[in-house]
């Protein structure tokens, strides 16, 4: 059997945990993991947070916008703590019943073997190792991948089984987990039902690199690969770039991509930005968006608990407003929102919570764009 055959809602229970528990704990971290999960479910019981977990898989064939937790940060480069981001937010909109994400079904996180990226760097052996401790003797988990990202695109890719309208919403992790994101949502939106995506990236970085030491599917890689799929021609918009070895007419010749510095982003504002990225993909015939919001994107001011913090960054007011400008024009299908790393926040006052506050901003925009 292979996981092609058991049933989309089968390979998610298998590959996916309850929300807040895709870091895998035995001692240290678990309490805190189990006190979330409890309030996140209102269940009393371990057994209780997992059957109103699985009563939430069993919605998603209804569900119109969907978030999937990835706490990985084994893409990152310079700082981790990116993997404590999924259970950090929902922790923190616990205490904001209004806010959109309790309007949506949460399909919990991806399971996170915490030394592992991805399947293409394991052997086979070490695959066959994982794949025994995390589903055992499982007949339906037979030739289940066991690395994190190799998991999210499964698990984006039985979601849409599903529910072929569905908008997930991803929730990293470090931006490595953009790939699956963007790749699942290219497979369904653009391979198979001949839509045309129009990708817009806030980050200080470019992620342009197409292997980083040799190494294809990274926090630095993923973009690239995302404009391989798009056939270089233009739809990758990238805003707030800030800290590239390379000036901007590099990128944009060598690889067909726009880039819109943050000073320049921020100069002229979001009516202005919006006004040429929709002209921009109206001319190449977009019809769907995908956004990828690297919250260091945004500038350390409201955003310090990250893993490569850059001063000079866009406002969240400018992120927010041309998110949902653009979205107004193109219907918004896939997005992931990356790199909140609330261990980060070295002690600096009101942080992690101003960046918590940040990026609850940020899903909101997403989850209401998407029309959740
Ligand atoms: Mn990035």
């Amino acid at each position: 059997m292979t996981p092609g055959d058991a049933a989309p809602v089968e390979v998610l229970a298998r590959i996916l945990r309850p929300a807040g528990g895709g870091v895998y704990v035995v001692s240290t971290g678990l309490a805190e993991q189990r006190a979330l999960q409890r309030r996140v479910y209102g269940a009393g019981s371990d057994a209780e947070v997992d059957a109103r977990w699985r009563a939430a898989l069993g919605r998603l064939g209804e569900a119109k916008v969907a978030l999937l937790g990835v706490p990985s940060d084994v893409g990152a480069g310079f700082t981790r703590g990116a993997n404590r981001a999924p259970a950090a937010l929902r922790a923190w909109l616990m205490d904001r019943p209004g806010h959109p994400v309790w309007r949506i079904t949460d399909a919990g996180d991806v399971r996170v073997v915490p030394q592992l990226l991805s399947d293409e760097m394991l052997a086979p052996a070490q695959i066959a190792a994982t794949r025994a401790a995390l589903y055992g003797d499982d007949p339906l988990a037979d030739g289940l991948p066991v690395s994190p990202l190799d998991l999210c695109a499964l698990a984006l890719d039985r979601l849409f089984a599903l529910a072929p309208d569905l908008v997930p919403i991803v929730l990293g992790g470090d931006h490595s987990v953009g790939w699956p994101g963007f790749l699942a949502a290219h497979r369904h939106w653009e391979q198979a039902r001949g839509r045309r995506l129009g990708l817009l990236h806030f980050d200080a970085h470019t992620d342009l690199l197409e292997t980083r030491l040799g190494i294809k599917y990274c926090f630095a890689t993923w973009a690239w690969h995302a404009n391989e799929l798009l056939g270089r021609d233009g739809r990758l918009v990238q805003v707030g770039v800030r800290a590239s070895a390379r000036p901007q007419d590099h990128w944009e010749a060598a690889l067909g991509v726009r880039q819109i510095r943050a000073a320049e982003a921020n100069a002229r504002g979001a009516a202005a930005l919006a006004d040429e990225i929709v002209a921009r993909f109206e001319r190449l015939g977009v019809d769907a968006l995908y956004v990828s919001n690297d919250i260091d994107g945004t500038d350390v001011a409201w955003a310090g608990a990250t893993g490569t913090p850059e001063a000079g960054g866009l406002t969240p007011t400018l992120v927010s407003d041309l998110t949902r400008r653009v979205a107004a024009r193109f219907p918004l299908v896939g997005g992931d929102l990356v790199e909140v790393a609330p261990p980060l926040a070295h002690g600096a006052p009101g942080e992690p919570g101003r960046t918590l506050d940040t990026a609850a901003g940020y899903l909101a925009d997403l989850i209401e764009c998407a029309g959740g």
